[in-house]
């Protein structure tokens, strides 16, 4: 260890300690440099400033209306041409049916995102929102990723917001954040060329602020990018969220090789999944929570992330098949039994919340929505 080593370090944790933001550059130290455990410390005492004990859990079910897909991202093994095969659409039976489960699994969320289907036009997106909340007018709907939007606006022709406010009219309640991948151009480009860019993508979570949505933010790590490339993305973040105030939670996602046109690539290790974990805590000062989804990081790994910086769990899930389709090994869902139990085992004590951060009271599947849980 270096003299220069020793400084750097102090100085971060100053910082840390103090509140203080930290550059790009202490990022980019912290991310090739830095070991692990000391920048799992630093996450966690953020984590317990801004979280205290909690960990944070919801009650939720996946939908994914189709498969089908117009674009051909090369890390999705999830997407299917028109004629495949695996290729199938939801109507409005069965969108009518995953809800009834999700009211006798007592869910308050229903986390919905697909492939971009070649014929569907805008009015099936909208009647997805609507035959959820015709079957359920309690439900929280988290739907559509901004690559979704920014499809029907190109479709429409009709601008981000105009689409935006069709789709709360009807009933969307949040968007989850998925789409963003990568922001640097040439990386995203290697990756999924022709879909939305980071600059739509950021736009339409603008857009969305704009209109009182909260929204999330992922990061898709451990494929061909490097450490510049994710702090510049995590920065990017930073900037928006400084403006808006509208994200509620930072996802990083680690890629999964089975399946997908970077399969000779390997899987990313534990190792990197709890530094990312960090890094997203220590980066984004602006975020109230990081979320740690157990059904790509594996429930063992998710647990420990709740010491390295983490604060939710995500949820349920239920017919999780984004990442099984890529190879993942962990169940489609979990009872919330098992949540508690890898939440206490952690040191952690469990907060049931909803969508918007809330606490959720319970009366066996019947829920009525608290206050913030915010410690
Ligand atoms: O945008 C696709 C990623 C995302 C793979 O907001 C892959 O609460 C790894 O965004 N390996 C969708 N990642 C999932 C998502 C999400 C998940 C959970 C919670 C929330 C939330 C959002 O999954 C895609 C893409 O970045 N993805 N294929 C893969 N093979
Ligand atoms: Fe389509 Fe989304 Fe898969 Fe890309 S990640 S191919 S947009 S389903």
């Amino acid at each position: 260890m270096t003299a220069d080593y020793t400084t750097r370090i102090r100085e971060i944790t100053d910082k840390v300690h103090a509140g203080e933001r930290l550059s790009c550059d202490e990022g980019l130290f912290l991310d090739k440099e830095v070991d692990l455990l000391t920048l799992g410390q630093l996450a966690n005492f953020v984590r317990e400033k801004k979280n205290g004990n909690y960990a944070y859990y919801n009650t939720n079910i996946h939908l994914n209306p189709t498969n089908v897909c117009v674009y051909r991202c090369r890390f999705c093994a999830f997407r299917s041409d028109l004629k495949d095969d695996k290729a199938y659409v939801f109507d409005e039976k069965m969108v009518h049916e995953r809800v009834r489960e999700a009211r006798e699994a007592g869910a308050t969320e229903i986390h919905v995102v697909g492939g971009l289907h070649h014929k569907k036009k805008f009015d099936w997106y909208v009647d997805i929102i609507r035959w959820i909340r015709e079957a359920d007018p309690n439900i929280h709907i988290k739907g559509w990723t901004a690559v979704e939007i920014n499809w029907l606006s190109h479709i429409t022709k009709k601008p981000y917001d105009w689409v935006l406010q069709q789709l709360i009219d009807v009933g969307l309640g949040s968007m989850p954040g998925g789409g963003a991948e990568i922001f640097d151009e040439t990386i995203r480009r290697q990756l999924c060329e022709h879909k939305a860019d980071s600059q739509r993508w950021i736009d339409i979570h603008r857009n969305a602020h704009q209109l009182g949505l909260r929204t999330n933010a992922t990061m898709l790590y451990g494929h061909v990018e490097q450490a510049e490339h994710r702090i510049d993305h995590l920065n990017r973040l930073r900037t928006l969220q400084d403006e808006t105030g509208g994200f509620q939670t930072f996802i990083p996602l680690a890629f999964h090789p089975d399946n997908t046109g970077l399969e000779h690539l390997p899987k990313p290790t534990g190792q990197m999944d709890l530094r990312m974990i960090a890094l997203g805590r220590l980066m984004l000062d602006n975020f109230d929570h990081i979320k740690a989804y157990w059904i790509m990081l594996g429930e063992e790994t998710a647990q420990v992330a709740l010491g390295f910086g983490a604060d939710d769990l995500d949820g349920t899930v239920v017919h999780e098949t984004i990442y099984h389709d890529a190879g993942a090994t962990t169940p489609q869902g979990l009872t919330v039994d098992q949540i508690h139990h890898m939440i206490r085992e952690a040191g952690r004590e469990p907060v049931e919340r909803d969508t918007l951060y809330r606490k959720v009271i319970r009366d066996g599947h019947r829920w009525t929505i608290g206050e913030p849980v915010l410690a």
